[in-house]
């Protein structure tokens, strides 16, 4: 019995398992009305730890939108109390978190057919995914690294489309800038799945591997998504050291070069939006952002987030439109509009300042400035539900819907050339 328990102890901790860390995690969901209720959740950290789900840090709060974060069981009964006293009316997403924290951790992630496109992988399993698939289909992929993260691992890119040693335009789209948004690499991979099975089969997708190249980064932040899985699963940020301090990472959607940290991003390394110590300073960011200032062709950019079900486009670091913002949003309202044929699933979309928060150093915002002038965000499911946890029985409809937004996108850019 003593080595049975020695054992299983063994196995949960060698596998990452979260433990029972979470037991008696909540998260909860506040409409702020009033400067009262925005003060209290601003200063809430100094009494208990909370961790900002949507929007992702205490300084993008704002009155007149909804708050979710996650508290443990001592900070929930505090901040119930407390809400209870100052009348602020509030609702609990999620009751318990351990069950579902527990769900999306190992079991048996490979099938005897091959890979699992409905679980979440961890990295090295993604690795080894990533060297199959480009041997599988030796004429439709190639593999690329584009860089070393932090810690030293690699950054991966798949070009996918039908070899043609001329030019062909060329649409970017990168997952796992943020370690904890899980469904965001199981849709690259997803994708990266449906071009390659669908080719010379369904006429949409052989006619844009034909006539375009993808390139697929299915994990940008490699060594944040690894810290997700084996230490901390709401980990956001990359894992960088900052000097001066224990806490570590950058905030990557805050680091790019645009208007980098004028705006909705702190100077607070122990932030969640911390903007880093300059722009580009971490090695992922770094890395995206040569491979794309260097790669000719590059027509539209598309990164892959959640939740929250919005496809944003600039600008986020301003209010002002950009001067294609009629083309954009015209776009954007089809993507979506494809998107929610399948399932009902519903968008909002539109300039992120204005349908979340402004907010600079956002890749999409450095990709238009560039001169990618179809640049877009998107935030997957769900609305909160489960937020980040959102179950593995969600992958395929959340990957099949979005898959007609992208292939809408995709389309559009190659009837308009530029
Ligand atoms: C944020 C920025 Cl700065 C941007 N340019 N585009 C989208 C977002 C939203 C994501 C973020 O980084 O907060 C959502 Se997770
Ligand atoms: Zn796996
Ligand atoms: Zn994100
Ligand atoms: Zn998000």
């Amino acid at each position: 019995m003593k080595a049975l328990l020695f054992l299983g102890f063994v196995a949960v901790v060698s596998f990452g398992a979260p433990g029972d860390k979470y037991a008696g995690d909540k998260v909860l969901r506040l409409w702020l009305e009033n400067e009262q209720h925005l003060q209290f959740i601003r200063n809430v950290s100094s009494s208990v730890k909370v961790d900002f789900w949507q929007p992702d840090s205490a300084e993008l709060v704002t009155t007149n939108r909804s708050v979710d974060f996650r508290v443990d069981a001592f900070g929930a009964s505090y901040v119930q109390a407390e809400l209870e006293k100052i009348g602020l009316k509030y609702h609990i997403l999620i009751e318990s978190m351990q069950p579902l924290v527990e769900k999306q951790f190992d079991r048996n992630k490979i099938n005897s057919t091959g890979y699992d496109y409905e679980k979440y992988h961890r990295l090295e399993e993604i690795n080894r995914w990533i060297a199959k698939i480009t041997v599988e289909y030796p004429t439709l992929i190639s593999r690329f690294k584009i860089g070393w993260s932090y810690e030293g691992r690699h950054i991966y890119l798949l070009r996918i489309g039908r070899r043609t040693g001329f030019m062909k335009p060329t649409i970017f789209l990168d997952c796992g800038i943020h370690a904890r948004e899980w469904i965001s690499p199981a849709f690259c991979q997803w994708f990266v799945r449906e071009a390659t099975k669908n080719y010379g089969s369904d006429s949409t997708m052989t006619t844009l591997l034909n006539k375009l190249y993808f390139l697929v980064v299915p994990v940008v932040n490699v060594d944040g998504y690894v810290y997700s899985w084996t230490k901390d699963r709401f980990w956001r940020k990359t894992r960088s050291r900052n000097p001066g301090t224990h806490c570590m990472g950058t905030d990557p959607n805050r680091n790019f070069d645009a208007k980098w940290c004028s705006v909705g991003a702190s100077r607070n390394p122990c932030a969640d939006t911390y903007c880093g110590s300059r722009a580009e300073s971490e090695k992922e960011v770094k890395a995206v952002a040569n491979f794309i200032r260097k790669y000719k062709g590059i027509k539209a950019y598309l990164t892959i987030h959640s939740y929250s079900q919005m496809c944003l486009f600039p600008y986020s670091y301003t209010y002002s439109l950009t001067s294609n913002y009629k083309e954009l949003d015209t776009l954007a309202h089809n993507a979506v509009k494809a998107l929610s044929s399948l399932h009902g699933t519903r968008y909002e979309y539109g300039p992120a300042s204005i349908i979340i928060y402004p907010s600079a150093g956002g890749s999409d915002d450095w990709a238009y400035d560039l001169g990618i002038k179809y640049s877009f965000t998107f935030e997957l499911r769900d609305t909160g539900r489960y937020g980040f946890l959102l179950p593995e029985s969600q992958i395929r409809p959340t990957c099949e819907e979005t898959m007609l937004a992208i292939n809408y996108i995709a389309t559009y850019v190659l009837n308009h050339p530029y």
